[in-house]
């Protein structure tokens, strides 16, 4: 069965033999982002069109491409990231990330109704851009939005101070934009046009 990705599966490139050595875990957890949102190539993965992976090709692949890990220590990185994002299937025989990838998946999400008011968090030097044109998914399928303004002053701060930008959502919502909300309570819409983006007037306001 061909992969659903856009990226082609390099199974046989992962042949050669791998020295064995053991990543701490919090490597093997960033690899796992990596692996499950955006390069499943190079775990020698294969997402369905929902993002899932088999837990037992996700471990060969982990221990093909250096990331040797045990089931259990799988479920510790699961468990305890700090973002939850990543989620078990039912039966807890797949796994994929909830939100923020760039490889073609459809996550499933059904539409929801906004709260009035959603944040997002970036930095002064996108301003004059997100201003001009609203606010653009970039590399990931949506944009991502907060819940409360302390999550999006995490999420600005990746990239320096953070500027935090209020998202007039029930009025898009009654415009008739889509959005959706990521099992670990990302909002996620396509974009957000300017009109509807509160920014600050002043620098001081920004800090
Ligand atoms: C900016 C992390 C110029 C946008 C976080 C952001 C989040 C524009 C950057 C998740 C623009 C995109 C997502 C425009 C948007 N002109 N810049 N028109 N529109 N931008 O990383 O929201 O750790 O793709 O402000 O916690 O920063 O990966 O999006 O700065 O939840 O799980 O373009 O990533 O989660 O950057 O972060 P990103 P984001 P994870």
């Amino acid at each position: 069965m061909g992969c659903p990705n856009s990226y082609r599966c390099i199974r046989p490139q992962l042949k050669r033999v791998q020295k064995v050595c053991r990543k701490p875990l919090y490597q093997t957890a960033r690899f796992l982002s990596l692996a499950l949102r955006h390069r499943p190539d190079k775990a020698g993965i294969c997402l369905d069109n929902q993002g899932w992976v088999a837990i037992d090709s996700l471990l060969r692949g982990l221990s093909k491409s250096g990331h040797a890990i045990s089931r259990e220590e799988l479920t510790q990185i699961v468990e305890e990231n700090d973002k939850q994002r990543y989620a078990f299937n039912g039966d807890r025989t797949m796994i994929r990330a909830s939100q923020g990838h760039s490889v073609k998946v459809a996550l499933g999400y059904a539409p929801m109704t906004p709260p009035d008011l959603l944040y997002h968090g970036t930095v002064e030097r996108f301003l004059a851009s997100i201003l001009q044109s609203g606010l653009k998914p970039k590399n990931r399928h949506h944009v991502h939005l907060s819940a409360d303004r302390e999550t999006a002053t995490k999420v600005g701060s990746r990239r320096g101070e953070p500027v935090i930008l209020t998202v007039q959502a029930k009025a898009m919502y009654l415009e008739g934009f889509e959005f959706f909300r990521s099992d670990n309570g990302v909002w996620l819409t396509a974009s957000v046009p300017p009109r509807f983006i509160d920014h600050p007037q002043t620098l001081a306001e920004i800090r």
